[in-house]
């Protein structure tokens, strides 16, 4: 016996991603049912690769009665409106917005970093995924937290266009087209030309200087990890289609060598540690896609500070930094709360 499952935005980018995630990895369902905006009702999902053809539903009319889960993917707009009429209805939501991640009563989970923080979301029936810039960066830094207490992170990210959705992948596409054939570059997504180049801003804008993305990293990282770690992060868009990259500085309380890290990295949950000191011996965003694995490279010591290391992190952001986290988030559920059969 399996789950009724509904995921909603599902013709988006991170939609699409849930249903391969869920098909992929045998999430025990009795029924899925796609669900999108009025704009999308009709066309058709493929359920992963199963040839399964499902019609979008509606979600403005559609009732989550009887539904167990209902992954979101909608943005915050409609999610507003949505989510809690789906909790209200008994349908756990699990949501990959920015709109409930800072509320207390709201668990904001990755499942390697703080699993047992799930058990709160019986308050209002939803639970949060994080930002994928986040996502990827707790589960490296975990394990090495827990080894030497992270005191302070410094993040610079490089991240894809797909985190802006299908929108940032069409201009980065056309652009690079304009570009060879001489016709006119247009920027409509991003505020300056993103192919050839990179552009230091993503979100808005903030009173003290950072960005809405920056901040993110910081508020999430202290809710999953631990609220005594400072982070200061700087966010930036590159022109890669899928896989966020990160430059991660970290501080400890107590001393860690590189090795002891890679030792560390190379058994710890959701990683893949790829670090050889040699020309190729480390991962890159073109590598990552379509892969599960948060990817760790270039673990090296910081001679700047005591107790610092650096290294180099790769994930595909649709897949652990949204659609494969949510489904793992769901397992989860399924294991410690909403058991079946
Ligand atoms: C980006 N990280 O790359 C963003 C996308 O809060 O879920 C995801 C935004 C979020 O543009």
């Amino acid at each position: 016996m399996g789950y009724r499952v509904a995921v909603v935005g599902a013709t988006g980018n991170v939609g699409r991603e849930m249903m391969a995630i869920l098909a992929e990895r045998e999430f025990p369902i009795d029924e899925i049912a796609a669900v999108a905006s009025s704009r999308s009702q009709g066309s058709e999902v493929e359920f992963g690769d199963t040839g399964k053809m499902l019609k979008c539903q509606n979600l403005d009319n559609f009732d989550f009665t009887g539904w167990d889960i209902a992954l979101f993917a909608a943005g915050s707009g409609p999610t507003k409106i949505h989510a809690p009429r789906a909790a209200a209805a008994g349908c756990v939501v699990i949501d990959n917005s920015s709109l409930y991640r800072m509320d207390p009563d709201v668990p904001l989970i990755v499942p390697e970093v703080n699993p047992d923080a799930i058990d709160g979301y019986t308050t209002r029936n939803i639970i949060a995924n994080p930002n994928c810039s986040t996502a990827q960066m707790v589960v490296a830094l975990k394990p090495l937290h827990d080894a030497a207490k992270i005191t302070r992170v410094v993040v610079s990210t490089y991240q894809s266009v797909s985190g802006a959705g299908k929108a940032g992948m069409d201009e980065l596409f056309e652009q690079t087209r304009a570009i060879f054939v001489n016709d006119p570059v247009v920027a409509k997504k991003f505020t300056k030309q993103i192919a050839f180049n990179v552009i230091p801003h993503i979100d808005v804008f903030l009173d003290d200087g950072f960005t809405k993305e920056e901040w993110k990293m910081v508020v999430e990282t202290k809710k999953i990890l631990d609220p005594k770690v400072k982070v200061q992060a700087t966010c930036v868009r590159v022109p890669v289609f899928v896989g966020h990259s990160e430059s991660i500085s970290i501080e400890f309380e107590n001393e860690i060598s590189a090795k002891e890290a890679q030792d560390i990295l190379r058994e710890a949950p959701g990683i893949m540690l790829v670090d050889k000191r040699e020309d190729g011996g480390y991962v890159t965003p073109i590598e990552c896609a379509g892969d599960y694995a948060t990817f760790v490279s270039r673990v090296r010591e910081d001679p700047t500070v005591d107790n610092g290391l650096v290294l180099w992190c790769v994930s595909d952001n649709l897949r652990k930094g949204a659609a494969l986290n949510a489904v793992q988030i769901a397992e989860l559920l399924g294991r410690r709360h909403l058991k079946k059969g």
